[in-house]
């Protein structure tokens, strides 16, 4: 069968200046013409917020511990809210120990763990701690604001504050505890 003749495929050339011109492809025109404002970068609409929330400074805590022994042999467990992160075994001179965490840690989420304590024909264990230092802030063992549960005091080994700096029972410092 004989085709038709074929219709040449439209061109976009310019559009007509003169009225009365021929019109034939100024529908074609116009549609090019919105596709080109479409594409135009002033048109373009973000859909995501410009003020991008700025990245979090990393926050981290630098603990320091300053710690000797009675023997030379203890150890003790640097431990943040419910987790031991490190132990520590102390000589009989003091030595300042230190753990940096990744996270920003309250003086309060602090515990000095002593928990392996020998008692063996005298020859008595005791861990002393003098001071702890988050970020460079000072809490003292014996301040009135660490609680203790492993001191030797009056005769007994009774829990409470201000207990001194030495743990003679498995027990631990807590520090910059609000005192009840
Ligand atoms: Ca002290």
């Amino acid at each position: 069968m004989k085709q038709g003749t074929r219709t040449a495929p439209p061109t976009f050339g310019p559009p007509p200046t003169v009225p009365g011109g021929d019109f034939a492809n100024l529908t074609d025109w116009g549609r090019v013409v919105a596709n080109d404002l479409a594409d135009s970068p002033k048109y373009l609409i973000s859909l995501t917020d410009p003020k991008q929330p700025e990245e979090p400074a990393l926050e981290k805590t630098l603990i320091s511990i300053r710690a000797r022994g009675h023997l030379g042999d203890e150890q003790f467990q640097l431990t943040i809210g419910d987790t031991t992160v490190q132990t520590f075994s102390v000589q009989s001179s003091f030595q300042t120990f230190t753990f940096t965490s990744p996270a920003v840690v309250n003086a309060s989420d602090i515990r000095i763990d002593y928990t392996e304590v020998l008692y063996d024909d005298g020859q008595d264990q005791n861990l002393v701690v003098d001071f702890i230092e988050v970020n460079g802030n000072r809490y003292e063992s014996e301040s009135p604001t660490t609680f203790s549960t492993g001191a030797w005091l009056n005769g007994s080994i009774i829990p409470g504050f201000g207990r001194g700096d030495t743990l003679h029972y498995s027990g631990y410092f807590q520090y910059d505890m609000l005192v009840p």
